[in-house]
């Protein structure tokens, strides 16, 4: 069977809350504790990775994680009955409680940086969660993303899961959402590229002097040495920092890459030049595909509203490639203009498919961060645990599952609720069980 490239989807968790808990990312600021809606956001989720799925890709799917965070809750102090801490955490420590309680693990570019078995040196699809220790919310997921990885690509023999990086700023990683990877075809060696957002042992060098970079240059060398890359293939290029002060808060709201196309804007990195050429000279003789938009044609802020580079690139059986994209970018004309123009140019890129995931949107998750990328070949992707993987009957059991479990409409009050406590374990044990996981749960293993 012919090398693969699989989206395994983040399912939205059914405490998906707008909480404001992401400075540096504007739109989660701006709907802070608005109402959410939990069930609209797992559908929506689900049919777009139902649609891939139709359009002849192989979808996967990823557990999201249990919130409220009782475990941390307790570690940090509280006491009693799961309804006394809730009511506890939630009265003496509001914002410690709602970033408990966040549902970011659906943003599964976040989980971990992946790197196929052609760019390892010892053959294996290696994996290493991100420590997300830039923002508390998120800090909290590494130790249960790492199980959920584990569970979904449970086979030594071809799978090597790593531990997170140390929790500490100098080595902040924020995995997928950081990293992209350029090849020519998904079972050739590749060039993968790190993008950073500043250096964590050397403050004289550009930083973002706004917002926080949450990608270190450090934490990008880790892991690629952890993955056993050759420096002949592996390419570390800076975010231009003054988009991070914009809101660019990850390389992937600027510029994402498939196969042999690099599509970004004219900003996003510091040196754009010299870093492709590095990528260009270490890709060998066939030519890449440099898109690059520039600020003329779309403005930084246009992109950051529509989500122009969260978009996936995917390519379909017949080697042409299509672009996955939000409706902000259908809704708004100087992006749609652009996005219709492209697909007559002369590079891979045809379609557009445009797909509401405003749920995710609205706490600045487009469809990209919806996903993480995993390379395979045959014999890997028949070790993958199958129950994971997007089928007809899958996709009817996991509506089915939603609509039995999840509430249509959430407020950050909700979350104090036990009752809502009892109904996501129990949404979240039967999870587990149709997708095979074992107990991947805090819950699950007292
Ligand atoms: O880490 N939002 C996420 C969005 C992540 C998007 N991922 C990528 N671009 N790959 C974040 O900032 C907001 C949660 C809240 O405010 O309730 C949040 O965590």
């Amino acid at each position: 069977m012919k090398q693969v490239e699989v989206n395994f989807d983040g399912l939205v968790g059914p405490t998906h809350n707008y909480a404001g808990l992401s400075i540096g990312n504007v739109a989660s600021l701006n709907n802070a504790n608005a109402f959410s809606s939990p069930k609209q956001a797992a559908l929506q989720g689900l049919q777009k990775m139902k649609a891939l799925h139709d359009m002849g890709m192989i979808q996967g799917v990823l557990a999201p994680q249990a919130r409220p965070d009782i475990d941390t809750l307790r570690r940090l102090g509280f006491t009693g009955s799961d309804s006394n801490v809730l009511e506890q955490a939630s009265k003496r420590a509001p914002e410690v409680f709602s970033a408990c309680c966040s549902a970011s693990s659906m943003w599964t570019a976040n989980a971990a940086t992946v790197s196929p078995s052609a760019d390892t040196s010892n053959g294996k699809v290696h994996f290493t969660p991100a420590n997300l220790t830039n923002k508390f919310h998120r800090s909290l997921e590494p130790e249960v993303t790492g199980r959920i990885l584990q569970a979904t690509f449970d086979n030594d023999k071809y799978f090597q899961h790593h531990q997170h990086l140390p929790e500490n700023e100098h080595f902040g990683d924020e995995g997928a959402a950081n990293h992209t990877r350029l090849c020519s075809d998904y079972g050739h060696a590749g060039i993968e590229m790190f993008v950073y957002g500043r250096y964590a042992f050397d403050s004289s060098k550009p930083a973002p002097k706004k917002f926080p970079a949450r990608q270190t240059l450090e934490a990008s060398q880790a892991v690629a040495r952890l993955h056993g890359l050759s420096d002949d293939t592996t390419v570390f290029v800076q975010q231009n920092p003054d988009l991070i002060d914009q809101g660019v808060f990850h390389n992937d709201v600027i510029s994402v890459g498939n196969q042999n196309v690099l599509f970004y804007h004219e900003q996003a990195f510091l040196d754009t030049q010299n870093a492709l050429d590095e990528i260009q000279r270490k890709f060998g003789e066939q030519k890449l595909h440099f898109i690059q938009v520039d600020t003329k044609t779309v403005p930084v802020q246009d992109a950051i509203k529509t989500y122009l580079f969260n978009t996936q690139i995917i390519t379909m059986a017949n080697g042409e490639m299509t672009i996955i994209a939000p409706t902000e970018c259908e809704e708004n004309p100087i992006v749609a203009n652009y996005l219709q123009e492209l697909t007559s140019l002369n590079t891979p890129i045809k379609k557009v498919h445009y797909f509401d995931v405003k749920q995710s949107m609205r706490n600045g998750g487009g469809p990209a961060c919806l996903r993480l990328r995993v390379a395979m070949t045959g014999a890997e992707l028949e070790a993958v645990n199958q129950h994971t993987l997007m089928s007809d009957a899958v996709f009817v059991r996991l509506n089915k599952w939603v609509n039995k479990h999840y509430r249509d409409q959430l407020s950050v009050n909700d979350l104090r609720d036990a009752q809502l406590l009892d109904e996501t374990r129990s949404a979240l044990d039967e999870l587990t069980q149709i997708l095979n996981l074992g107990s991947i749960y805090p819950f699950q293993r007292q």
